[in-house]
């Protein structure tokens, strides 16, 4: 096992896995921007390094700095979390360059899932259901005309270095191809410094379920079900839950069996996520494989009662995946909210501020994951989760009376927050039904005054 851990990361992930190195007593190393001294990751690590100035390309994105800060501190493995530098096949390879075990997956795997048209046909030549399209990368705006023409509109051009929907484009027929097209590889090009466009099937307000999965160096992958992810604002999301309202077991067992396939047909190791759309029909295709832990994993820990951080590092240091998980049994329902600092009733604005006044709630079944505090200045520099509330229940009915209740136990003065819209949603019909698919909040009405 491991020694020491440097936590490349701030917020409530950075706690989240200074906890779970406490939990197998291994020692850790916070780092830090002059933004985060006073931060809650820093002060319950163990010892803490400030590597640069507020803006994360002189921090936490800074790779040279954060390999010193392992290197003066005696660090033998380094964790990412999520963002930053968690899906850097540069970052991993530094590290091991470095002599520190990267809690993520090689390199090469990496890069080989970041490339969204390699890593769909990997996994249609595996024998994944795959959204029907062309194979591969496009040549161009005509090449994307052909291939429309032939399968038929409304059809998607996707970016092969995307991913949360940038160079995306919807394309109801011929006439709008080229100019689709043009602008899609220009974003892509100007955000990921790569224009490569693939197209595929567009399929109508799907629901977006992922899977959860571990693997171990000893070839045992296995899945721990699925989280509904389909509340989402511009491709943010903002609730999630385990299991899917609408996947049973005959369906999760399928779809799980998809996911541990996808996993094995690349040799990956550690916590993964495989992202399905799935539309009305229940037919699942894959999406994009997550190589890092994601900010959703509670829901899967309080249905399945693992620690999904804690099994992450155990897969590094090469230890078995235990025999309990592998037959693992749900365990009634959960759900998350995303507690942001941002004003609902003002499309969103981050609202950074000081925080005056911090109460969470409590009681059976009910988790809090957050770095904030009485007092606490929340940075602008990054992004705006000051934490998330995850409940856990007999059912998903239960476990919405339990959000409800939980949601009105909270007290954040200071920044306006997102407690009052999930407040909303846990009150909605539709919602409630389990009736939803990601279109959902394009026509969810909120209104501050109910
Ligand atoms: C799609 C789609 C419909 N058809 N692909 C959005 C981000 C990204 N990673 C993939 N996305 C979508 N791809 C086809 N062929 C609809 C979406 C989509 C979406 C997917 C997951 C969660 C929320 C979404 C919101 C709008 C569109």
């Amino acid at each position: 096992m491991f020694n020491k851990i440097l936590i490349a990361n701030r917020g409530e992930i950075g706690l989240r896995i200074i906890r779970a190195c406490h939990e197998l007593g291994i020692k850790t190393v916070a780092v830090y921007s002059t933004a985060d001294e006073l931060s809650l990751h820093v002060k319950f690590a163990d010892e803490a390094v400030c590597i640069g100035p507020p803006p994360s390309t002189e921090s936490y994105l800074n790779i040279p700095r954060i390999i010193a800060a392992g290197e003066i501190t005696n660090a033998d493995a380094i964790h990412p979390g999520y963002g930053f530098l968690s899906e850097s096949a540069q970052f991993s390879k530094i590290c091991a360059e470095n002599n520190f075990t990267f809690l993520g997956p090689a390199p090469g795997i990496i890069s080989a899932m970041g490339n969204k048209a390699q890593a769909k046909e990997t996994m249609k030549t595996a024998g994944v259901p795959v959204v029907p399209g062309g194979d591969g990368v496009l040549s161009g705006f005509e090449d994307a005309r052909e291939k429309a023409d032939e399968m038929g509109y409304p059809v998607m051009l996707k970016a092969s270095a995307g991913g949360g929907g940038r160079g995306m484009r919807l394309v109801q027929d011929g006439t709008e191809v080229e100019s689709a097209y043009k602008s899609a590889s220009q974003e892509a090009l100007t955000a990921f410094g790569n224009g490569d466009i693939y197209i595929e099937k567009f399929i109508k307000n799907p629901r977006h379920i992922e899977v959860q999965i571990l693997a171990d160096v000893h070839g045992n992958t296995i899945h721990l079900g699925e989280r509904e992810c389909s509340i989402q604002r511009r491709h943010q999301k903002l609730i999630e839950e385990s299991p899917s309202p609408i996947v049973d077991e005959a369906v999760r067992d399928k779809i799980g069996t998809a996911a541990v396939h996808a996993a094995k047909t690349v040799g990956y190791v550690g916590a993964g996520t495989i992202e399905f759309l799935m539309d009305k029909q229940k037919n699942f295709y894959f999406m994009e494989m997550n190589t890092r832990i994601q900010v959703e994993h509670p829901v899967t820990e309080m249905v399945t009662g693992t620690d999904l951080i804690k099994q992450q590092i155990r897969m590094y240091a090469r230890l078995k995946c235990p025999k309990y998980l592998q037959d693992f049994k749900l365990r009634g329902h959960s759900i998350e909210c995303r507690i942001n600092a941002e004003d609902p009733a003002n499309n969103f604005t981050p609202f950074p501020a000081k925080i005056t006044s911090f109460h969470m709630p409590g009681g059976k079944g009910v988790r809090v994951d957050s770095h904030a505090y009485a007092g606490y200045q929340i940075p602008s520099q990054y992004d705006s989760m000051i934490g998330k509330l995850i409940v856990r229940a007999k059912n998903r009915d239960r476990a919405i009376i339990r959000m409800q209740h939980a949601l009105e136990e909270t007290i954040i003065e200071g920044p306006k927050t997102t407690i009052p819209y999930h407040q909303a949603i846990m009150g909605n019909e539709k919602f409630k039904s389990g009736d939803f698919d990601t279109s959902f909040l394009e026509t969810f009405i909120y209104n501050p005054m109910d």
